[in-house]
């Protein structure tokens, strides 16, 4: 007797897709605080590559200034890079020593 192993074989076929689906991981950029570069600044960094509002770019401006370092973002690794990417080249550009780093969440 034929036995319709149909249902089972697609279940099985689900379960081993859903596996091969990597989920990215999440980065958080981490600004980290320096003495030379000013407030505005990174004020105006994190409206322009964070898009956060004036309000929100200035509580974690002052989040970094007050206590060494401050989250302005969470991406996965590759837009992470480039926004690190992009503020470095921005910062060297007007010779402030600004970094700032992805750490895995
Ligand atoms: N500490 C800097 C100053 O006193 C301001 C600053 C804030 C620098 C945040 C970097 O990520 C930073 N001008």
């Amino acid at each position: 007797m034929d036995v319709d192993n149909s249902i089972e074989t697609e279940v099985t076929v689900n379960v081993i897709e859903k596996e091969k689906i990597a989920v990215p991981s999440k980065w958080k950029v981490v600004l980290l605080n320096d003495d030379y570069t000013p407030i505005d600044f990174v004020v105006s960094i994190l409206i322009d590559i964070f898009n956060k509002s004036h309000e929100d770019a200035v509580k974690i401006t002052l989040e970094v200034h007050n206590n060494g370092r401050g989250i302005a973002g969470i991406y996965t690794l590759e837009v992470a890079d480039q926004k690190i990417s992009d503020i470095h080249v921005i910062a060297n550009k007007e010779g402030y020593p600004l970094r700032a780093i992805a750490e895995q969440i």
